[in-house]
């Protein structure tokens, strides 16, 4: 069985999925935290996160990108809704468009401050849409807790993990960004975090 080293900063932010989905496949995987930057030109693009990936013949296989890194994961893990082309591509936007939303704090965080009303004003217009498009797919799916079939799949574990990393540690940084995703405004997005969310396979992620 392969055993993985995940090398990320210790926050919760862009390599939260790539953990969700180690801690839901029962795979032994360990974090760690580089010393940063002496540690940039040491990684293949000078970026975090990188997954490791050691075999049980001690081949080691190394990723960088959290979405190449999710994407593999789900695939080896059994996490892909596989039925057609079109299924596959409906859990790449949907995963993509949670990115997008994610993408708002590192562009709010790291702007200039006079950049931040328009970041804001983006992002809301954003969240607009982000909440229509998944309420209306997650009722088309029978508003059960999960985007595709009554499984957990991908997309499920990738808006758990991605909306734990927008409500804390997002919302500190982009005021009334929780605000967005009360039970009120996005109630089938939250039905999926709560039923998700309660499955003991993510219970080393949330512990971490
Ligand atoms: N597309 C890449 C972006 C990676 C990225 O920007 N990582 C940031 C942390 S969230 C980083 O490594 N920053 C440190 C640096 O650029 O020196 C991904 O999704 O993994």
């Amino acid at each position: 069985m392969s055993t993985y080293v995940l090398r990320y900063f210790p926050i919760k932010a862009r390599a939260e999925t790539c953990r969700a989905l180690l801690s839901y496949s029962g795979a032994s995987y360990t974090n760690e935290a580089p010393a940063w930057p002496q540690e940039k030109s040491n990684q293949p693009f000078g970026k975090l996160p990188v997954l490791i990936e050691t075999d049980e013949s001690g081949a080691t296989f190394k990723l960088s990108d959290s979405l190449a890194i999710e994407h593999y994961l789900a695939t080896k893990y059994g996490l892909m809704v596989d039925s057609s082309p079109q299924d596959r591509a409906c859990q790449d936007e949907l995963r993509h468009q949670i990115k997008d939303i994610y993408e708002f704090i590192p562009q709010y965080r790291f702007g200039n401050e006079d950049t931040r009303a328009s970041v804001k004003e983006k992002l809301d217009v954003q969240m607009k849409y982000f909440i229509e498009y998944h309420e209306n797919h997650l009722k088309n799916n029978g508003s059960n807790g999960h985007y595709f079939g009554d499984k957990t799949t991908y997309v499920d574990i990738a808006l758990v993990a991605s909306m734990r990393a927008v409500r804390e540690f997002g919302a500190s940084i982009i005021p009334g960004l929780a605000d967005w995703l009360s039970p009120d405004n996005a109630p089938l997005i939250n039905k999926v975090i709560e039923v998700v969310g309660a499955d003991p396979k993510l219970v080393k992620y949330f512990n971490e």
